[in-house]
């Protein structure tokens, strides 16, 4: 084998390099060309087969061969390295002034945003906010606001019962079907003039429909002191509709019995929603002078005290504020629904 060959033999070489196009194929051709039994080692070991003086010509020409190859070697490997490197740069790119993936934000409640909005406007009119419990004994929720057992006041609201005695048998157990146990509440603990609203959940046993939910938030209101009259209601709650609804709310009050006030009155509101359509009347709360016996039963002497209670229906406020058609949206947990109020 010639000088001639030899290049021959480069050339196959190096258009088989030439085609190697990725990291893998070099390996390959490395080890068919370079390898331990590759072609240059096999052509070294050719040197055997010459004759004496012509051994070390040969030698100098295959070793220039080995590492014209193992140059041409290095540079591709370096070229396609280089080039895959552009490749993954390129498709990693990040387009930094593409807008980004704004974060979904949540927000309040309808039925919590209304029970701070009806809350506030009575803050303003000097109420203070208490709280009760939701597990209400009977002696509270009934007996005391002047509902004694087998009283056919009762079946006004029906009741969840959760035991027949409390721990300290002081009678059932039971979930409040109303905020009016907290009116007994506050008069144990503070002495006249009170003015306190107690908004919170009531539950009843009843069946639902558009303007009823066996779950519902009302909100208490009691005010005791030295003669307070139905016009002092009637002014109250004037001036809530106006904050809360709109200064042209309308209210009418009706005839309404509850056996822990005299008189008794139920209060209908309504108004021109925003988009200029004029709601239907909607009963919000039920209402009336404190009675006597309500007054003594929480130490307080009727004599000389006098006070009006309420207890409004916070649902009803949303779904005459908003136009709702249908209570049962509230909680039915639907997205499309409570979405609108962000
Ligand atoms: C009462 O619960 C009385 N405790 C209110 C009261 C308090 C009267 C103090 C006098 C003095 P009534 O059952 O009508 O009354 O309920 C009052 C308001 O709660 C209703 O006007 C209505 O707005 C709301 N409400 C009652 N039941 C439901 C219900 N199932 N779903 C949604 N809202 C209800």
């Amino acid at each position: 084998m010639d000088n001639q060959d030899l290049q021959q033999v480069a050339a196959e070489a190096l258009a088989e390099l030439e085609s190697a196009s990725d990291l893998p194929a070099l390996t390959r051709w490395k080890g068919q060309w370079l390898g331990d039994k590759g072609k240059v080692r096999a052509l070294i070991g050719n040197i055997r087969n010459l004759a004496t003086d012509q051994r070390s010509a040969y030698g100098q020409a295959v070793n220039a061969l080995k590492e014209q190859l193992e140059a041409a070697l290095n540079e591709r490997e370096a070229g396609l390295k280089q080039s895959a490197l552009h490749h993954a740069l390129a498709s990693d790119t990040v387009d930094i002034t593409l807008p980004g993936r704004p974060a979904e934000m949540g927000h309040m409640h309808v039925i919590s945003r209304t029970i701070r909005e009806v809350t506030s406007a009575f803050v303003q009119m000097g109420f203070q906010i208490w709280e009760g419990p939701e597990v209400e004994v009977d002696r509270y929720n009934f007996e005391l606001l002047n509902i004694p057992a087998e009283h056919p006041a009762r079946s006004m609201q029906d009741t969840f019962y959760i035991s027949d005695q409390d721990k300290r048998g002081t009678g059932s157990l039971l979930l409040r079907t109303h905020t009016s146990p907290n009116q007994m509440r506050v008069m144990e603990q503070v002495k006249p003039p009170i003015r306190v609203v107690v908004p919170g959940r009531c539950y009843r046993a009843e069946r639902t429909d558009a303007t009823h939910e066996f779950y519902f938030y009302q909100m208490e209101a009691l005010v005791v002191a030295e003669k307070v009259t139905l016009a002092d209601l009637k002014g109250t709650l004037a001036t809530f509709a106006r904050l809360v609804f709109s200064p042209d709310a309308e209210v009418r009050f009706v005839c309404g019995y509850f056996s822990y006030v005299e008189p008794g009155v139920e209060l209908m509101v309504r108004y021109t929603l925003p988009n200029g359509k004029r709601t239907n009347w909607l009963e919000l709360l039920g209402a009336g002078m404190v009675h006597p016996n309500v007054l003594r039963n929480g130490g307080i002497d009727p004599d000389k005290y006098s006070g009006f209670a309420f207890g409004m229906g916070l649902e009803r406020v949303a779904l005459l504020k908003y136009g709702i058609d249908d209570i049962r949206h509230f909680y039915a947990n639907d997205l499309r629904f409570l979405e609108q109020f962000g």
